[in-house]
């Protein structure tokens, strides 16, 4: 663990060609050494797409709905983050090193990245997507208040990177699109964020199902109602406010920051958002993928 820094900010480092975080990047020297295990669950997801939220719902789930078991540490201990580095804080395999079996793990690497054992031992994923627009909204906040990010420049700026895929972990839209791809060859659960807000009880019942735990209804209730923005935005043990304020300034943005589908709406300019629906049709031409911009 390296020691704290004022401001940890750095240039993203490109990886096979994927832009990185730099602490990241450095990480992933230490994942080679990862073995997966055939009850491993992965969630994998392009950032600010729903990770935490699907985190906490699996968690809830292997601990019966167990709301003092899911206080017992934050929600990045409980689900470690593979390739998390960041000066002061534990790494993703520090964190996993103290991880009983069934573990719960979490990626956002692209497929290229994601180690191969995982591949290999068949590890059930369930994949969360989110649509481009609240994810490129939700990823500016994140850029400014998360501070191993470079600076994210004004909006207009960040929105340019966004579609280029000059941000961290790359393009959104190879990420969605690799990963819908994997489910043809591999036990993928690919989700919606849209979906898990117009309907939590249906989409959280797939999780169930998907990973084989059944549950008593009141307590998928109880689920529901422990993971929804309000009650994910108060508990500490979800909101990442435990991690230093050198790491994430809630002051600059909340982690918890409105949880909508069509915040986009309000950050957005008419011309940009012209500018994105053009682009976003060539970039996603022939795919069979789609999303809800709005509910
Ligand atoms: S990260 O940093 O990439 O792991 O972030 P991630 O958890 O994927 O995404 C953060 C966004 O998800 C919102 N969020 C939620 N929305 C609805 N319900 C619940 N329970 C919930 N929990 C987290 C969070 O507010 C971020 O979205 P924005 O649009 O910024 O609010």
């Amino acid at each position: 663990m390296e020691l704290i820094e004022d401001n940890p900010r750095a240039p993203l480092v490109p990886v096979n060609g994927i832009p990185l975080i730099k602490y990241f990047a450095e990480a992933l020297e230490q994942l080679k050494d990862f073995q997966a295990w055939p009850d491993d669950i992965l969630i994998s997801t392009y950032p600010k797409s729903g990770t935490t939220w699907a985190s906490e719902i699996l968690d809830m789930i292997y601990q019966g709905g167990d709301r003092k078991k899911c206080q017992r540490s934050p929600i990045f201990i409980r689900v470690p983050f593979l390739e998390f580095k960041a000066p002061g804080v534990p790494t993703g395999m520090e964190t996993l090193k103290e991880t009983p079996p069934p573990r719960i793990l979490k990626t956002h690497l692209p497929l290229s990245l994601v180690p191969q054992t995982l591949l290999d031992q068949k590890v059930k994923i369930i994949y969360i997507a989110r649509n481009a627009k609240d994810v490129a909204v939700s990823y500016f906040n994140f850029y400014k208040m998360a501070k191993v990010h470079p600076e994210p420049g004004s909006w207009e700026e960040f929105l340019e990177k966004f579609m280029t895929g000059k941000v961290s972990y790359g393009s959104w839209y190879q990420h969605v699109l690799e990963w819908w791809e994997l489910r043809k060859r591999h036990p993928v659960l690919y989700l919606f964020y849209e979906d898990m807000k117009k309907d939590p009880k249906k989409e959280i019942q797939k999780i169930i199902d998907f990973v084989g735990r059944p549950l008593p209804e009141n307590i998928l209730d109880q689920i529901v109602q422990q993971t929804s923005f309000k009650a994910m935005r108060e508990n500490p043990m979800t909101n990442y406010s435990t991690l230093p304020k050198q790491i994430m300034d809630h002051s600059i943005s909340p982690f918890m920051r409105k949880g909508a589908t069509g915040d986009w709406k309000n950050t957005f300019t008419v011309a940009q958002n012209e500018r994105f629906d053009a682009d976003y049709e060539k970039q996603m031409a022939g795919s069979d993928l789609h999303f809800n911009t709005e509910l």
